[in-house]
């Protein structure tokens, strides 16, 4: 028998509390997916004409991925919330605003990878509110650090779709097998090789890092001797990095002078993964699930990876 999602039940103190969104989780993606596979003959690529509240263009499959993944949460009946990259306000689920947990979400992560068809994914991670039941959720609850985490993952969308999260006991790996039609355990308990595998960068920004970054991985490159490989989407970048090794950064720069990357649905949810998974999850001086967050799009400077290539780096 092939073990499923439903075996996150049993794992740790809040595995049968988060099970069914992480089902949730895995029925977006499974939509999502579909959706990806057909919008060539849909017209659904390109972009929407809108941009969101960072000033990015939207594509037409984040709004979509967007709105599955809203739909799959509402289903769950436990969130009473959604923080999304494609929404500037809190989303309160009405029907449930009594549920007890929020999810942070970045639907479609590394869009700029969709018109080569290129890899791409989902992340998202969940924490329980801080406001009463009885009140209207805010948006303070999703302002909670990465130390309160309750379960975060992400769901690559390449050759196959694979959803990879963690509920605090170990990081584990379920790919989608088309012939049952479900998410099946194929990468139990993920560890971070502690050396070999890759460092991970847009170097072409190297011109513009704050922090000495440049010549930081500079000394790195010639100390560790790693190679390079770089996707631009992050999910496929850190998958690659929690399986082979190395480090993934982005790193602030004179025009993202505090990163590119957002806090609460890239950084934390990937940082919990990396420490969950052995690794190490830095922003700048400071562990990245340390930051007490103030805005819902925040955005942060990101180093992550095998604990020695990390330290190398910041030293
Ligand atoms: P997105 O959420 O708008 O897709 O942006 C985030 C993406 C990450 O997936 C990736 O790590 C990074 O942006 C790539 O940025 P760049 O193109 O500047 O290298
Ligand atoms: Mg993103």
């Amino acid at each position: 028998m092939p073990i499923t999602l439903n075996s996150i039940a049993k794992q740790g103190s809040n595995g049968s509390a988060m099970m069914p969104i992480i089902q949730g989780v895995g029925r977006a993606a499974i939509e999502i997916s579909a959706l990806l596979r057909g919008a060539v003959f849909h017209g659904a690529l390109g972009a929407a004409g809108a941009e969101n509240v960072q000033g990015e263009q939207q594509q037409k499959l984040d709004i979509l991925s967007d709105e599955i993944f809203l739909d799959e949460m509402r289903a769950t009946g436990f969130v009473c919330a959604v923080g999304s990259e494609e929404q500037e306000e809190l989303l309160v689920i009405e029907e449930y605003s009594h549920a007890n947990y929020v999810v942070l979400v970045d639907p479609l992560d590394g869009s700029s990878n969709l018109d080569i068809d290129g890899p791409v994914g989902t992340i998202f991670s969940v924490v329980k509110r801080k406001t009463c039941i009885t009140d209207q959720p805010h948006v303070s609850d999703t302002l909670q650090s990465g130390q309160e985490v309750i379960a975060a993952g992400y769901v690559l969308y390449g050759p196959s779709t694979m959803l990879v999260c963690s509920v605090g006991e170990g990081v584990h790996g379920y790919s989608f097998n088309p012939a049952s039609a479900r998410f099946e355990l194929s990468h139990p308990d993920m560890r971070i090789p502690a050396s070999g595998g890759y460092y991970s960068v847009n170097e072409s920004n190297s011109e513009d890092w704050l922090d000495q970054m440049g010549d930081k991985l500079d000394g790195m490159k010639k100390e560790s001797k790693l190679g390079m490989r770089y996707v631009g989407s992050m999910v496929a970048d850190m998958h690659r990095t929690l399986l082979k090794g190395g480090i993934f950064l982005y790193p602030a720069d004179s025009k993202n002078t505090t990163g590119k990357l957002r806090l609460l649905y890239e950084a934390i949810p990937m940082g919990f993964l990396m420490e969950q998974a052995g690794g190490k999850a830095m922003s700048k001086d400071i562990a990245v699930l340390d930051i007490n967050p103030e805005a819902l799009h925040q955005r942060v400077p990101v180093y992550l990876g095998s604990v020695a290539y990390v330290d190398l780096l910041l030293k």
